[in-house]
């Protein structure tokens, strides 16, 4: 059992609002956690922040004419006032652009550097001359090698989801200016990723680094270990640690050559959660250290799959190499949540902001929070509905949970003039846990303790969707037990039984209003004023009341007065609803109108003018296809073998989802023949084949007719 705990969640960028995604992804379960963990009594720090360095927020600044300082201070007010609203209870909500993160950074940086952990070398990157800038990946877009998409970035193509680098993308051009790239040399620092390699695949997969047993591989998700050993399947290679950039953290100046040179976004982001821990400790009077540095530390990042790499290699390498960090025991990333059977996108503005549902929805933050949880994408991809949040609300928030509560009070102040009524314990009753059982007082506060002991494993084990409906199950037994003993009809005949009714019925609800804390805060707080109990103070509220069930004890005493009763939810219309899905279809038609091209609308638009030069050095010869195969984890490529006349060459098309193997056996094409190799999917493509495609993007033959012989060029 560790001492203390140390929990994270993933450095929005601060380029844009929060939206239910994220929320469901890292925020949620991360605060579920911390504030369960606060409720055992237990010593934990809750980081975040907003990312404030890295492309995306340069690129942003120039679409939208302001400098990034605007673009962050704009959004980081927003992303923190909108945590604060949907209750995700950081202890410290920093930012990158604060020079204590700056600092921190660089000193991790300079003892990398002392520590020889990086490889310093030049390389060719494209330079954009007409700004005077080097081209970081984001700055770069041209035609995806493998899908021909023409917006495909240095980094990645958004269409077939490639990761790509700069030099792969054909006819690159500068973000900035239009203009076509030239290479310059620039030196960049690399971390010797390839030399973390055999440890972290031992530490990945049997939580053993440095002899000692560091994690339980058995606590990790499938998925999270799964992605883990694919790349490290690939091979781990040097990874630049700094780029040519004006904006982030610049490389400590006395270092040779680093005038110009900023830390790649990667490097310190993560090291973000570390001068966020800092300056919580310096508001709090703390000492950060031993959270950072003792093995009694429960080191816990949240995030979504996007980010597993990074916090799950990239970042402990950074960690290990430095020498005084621990490293962290899970990264429980979650998979992606789904809007309406469409990917939740930020470009298309097909989602649901969070802020908005603040605004909108003011006073039922909660049903968002219940919502994201029954759907949270704990070990695969989950869906969200307008309809289904409606029904979730009525059906359980409001039919269940609030008329439990409602009932328990409304009666309390009917019989007992909302004084909790005294009794004999020894008198049975219909116990609420399945029918025709019989109750007695003690067992049933017994049960009680068993059901939040499970809650709570669930928890710990981020079975947040299962932790929910345990929750739940002591909401249901509360109705089950008011429905089977009817005091409403006994309570002339019985009165006796039915205090004991009533009073255990007071119990649950107790009960709920410090369970529920974890998943439902705003409503737990309504619950504690109802029962006229004192604020929780978040700090070992739980764990009191486990210590008097495990006791039998009441949670809620004899003879206390109670608060009034009020409605902890109300039924959503249909209306509300509908004009929700109305915006949606409105972004849709949005996206459609943008997407339409000028007439004549089939056509796409011409790509810049090239010289005689650019097209003579491309040598385009014609081929034959020999074999194809699909390859192993990829939706788009297949594996070709290709007769160039003067000699067989391996090359990968991403054409899977246009034609089957057998259908381009045989095929004479045409093959961009001097296209520098690359490595995908681990395989070495020597070459690219050239498709016509339509404006629905399909694909078709392109060969000379005739039977033409292979490996002649095409002028
Ligand atoms: N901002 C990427 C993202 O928002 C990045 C996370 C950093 S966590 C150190 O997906
Ligand atoms: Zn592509």
């Amino acid at each position: 059992m560790k001492k203390r705990y140390l929990v994270t969640a993933a450095l929005p960028y601060a380029n844009g609002p929060l939206h239910i995604g994220h929320l469901a992804g890292a925020y949620l379960p991360a605060d579920i956690y911390v504030r369960y963990l606060r409720l055992m009594g237990k010593d934990v720090v809750f980081v975040c922040g907003s990312d404030e360095h890295g492309a995306a927020i340069t690129v942003k600044a120039r679409k939208e004419g302001t400098t990034p300082r605007a673009i962050v201070d704009k959004y980081h007010t927003m992303l923190k006032d909108t945590f604060e609203k949907i209750g995700i209870a950081f202890d410290i909500y920093h930012r990158t652009s604060e020079p204590i993160h700056h600092q921190t950074s660089q000193d991790f940086f300079r003892k990398l550097y002392e520590k020889q952990e990086f490889i310093e070398e030049t390389t060719e990157q494209y330079y954009d001359e007409s700004v005077g800038q080097f081209l970081a990946d984001r700055y770069i877009v041209g035609t995806c090698p493998i899908c021909a998409n023409p917006d495909a970035y240095g980094d990645q193509c958004e269409k077939c989801g490639s990761t790509l680098s700069p030099t792969d993308l054909i006819s690159p051009r500068s973000m900035l200016s239009g203009s076509v790239p030239v290479k310059r040399p620039t030196k960049h620092w690399f971390l010797r990723l390839d030399q973390h390699e055999q440890w972290l695949r031992e530490w990945i997969n049997t939580g053993q680094a440095d002899g000692k047993q560091l994690h339980d591989p058995a606590a990790w998700k499938n998925h999270v270990l799964g992605q883990c050993n694919s790349w490290l399947d690939q091979g781990l290679q040097p990874r630049a640690m700094t780029r040519d950039l004006e904006w982030g953290v610049a490389v400590p100046p006395e270092i040779p050559g680093a005038e110009g040179k900023k830390l790649y976004v990667w490097l310190d982001a993560p090291i973000g959660y570390i001068s966020a821990t800092k300056q919580w400790a310096l508001d709090n009077g703390r000492d950060w250290e031993p959270y950072w540095k003792s093995d009694d530390t429960a080191l816990i990042h949240f995030i979504g799959k996007d980010n597993i790499v990074f916090h799950c290699l990239i970042f402990p390498a950074i960690l290990k190499a430095h020498g005084e960090f621990i490293l962290p025991v899970n990264v429980p990333a979650n998979q992606f949540l789904n809007l309406e059977g469409r990917k939740l996108s930020t470009s298309k503005n097909w989602a649901v902001w969070v802020h908005e549902y603040c605004e909108e929805f003011k006073g039922q933050e909660d049903v968002l929070r219940y919502n994201m949880i029954k759907k949270m994408p704990e070990q695969s991809d989950s869906e969200f509905t307008w309809k289904g949040f409606q029904e979730t609300n009525n059906n359980e928030l409001v039919n269940n949970l609030a008329n439990f509560v409602n009932r328990v009070l409304v009666l309390s102040h009917k019989y007992y003039n909302g004084i909790v009524p005294a009794i004999n314990p020894d008198l049975t009753f219909k116990s609420g846990w399945e029918p025709d059982k019989t109750g007695q007082y003690d067992e049933e506060l017994h049960l009680l303790h068993r059901k939040l002991e499970e809650l709570g494993a669930e928890i710990v084990r981020f079975d947040f969707r299962e932790a929910l409906g345990t929750l739940m199950e002591i909401s249901s037994a509360g109705n089950a037990l008011l429905q089977f003993n009817e005091p409403w009809k006994t309570e002339k005949e019985n009165p006796e039984m039915v205090k004991v009714v009533m009073n255990l019925a007071l119990q649950y609800v107790a009960v709920i209003s410090v369970a529920a804390r974890p998943f439902l805060p705003f409503a737990a707080e309504k619950l504690r004023a109802m029962l006229n109990l004192n604020p929780l103070q978040d700090r070992g509220d739980l764990l009191d009341i486990l210590n008097e069930l495990v006791e039998g004890n009441p949670v809620i005493q004899p003879n206390h007065a109670l608060g009034q009763a009020q409605h902890l939810f109300g039924r959503i219309p249909d209306e509300v609803i509908q004009k929700q899905i109305d915006k949606l279809t409105a972004a849709e038609q949005a996206n459609q109108a943008q997407n339409i091209q000028p007439s004549p609308s089939k056509y796409a638009p011409l790509k810049e003018t090239i010289q005689f030069d650019d097209f003579a050095k491309m040598d385009i010869r014609t081929g034959t296809i020999l074999t194809a195969e699909k390859v192993e984890k990829s939706k788009k490529l297949l594996q070709l073998s290709v007769d160039m006349g003067f000699e067989t060459r391996t090359i990968l098309s991403g054409i899977a989802e246009h034609f089957t193997p057998e259908e381009v056996v045989g095929k004479q094409v045409i093959v961009l023949a001097n296209l520098a190799p690359r490595v995908m999917m681990g395989t070495e493509s020597q070459g690219m084949i050239l498709f016509a495609e339509d404006a629905e993007g399909k694909l078709g033959f392109v060969s000379p007719t005739g039977g033409w012989p292979n490996g002649m060029g095409v002028k």
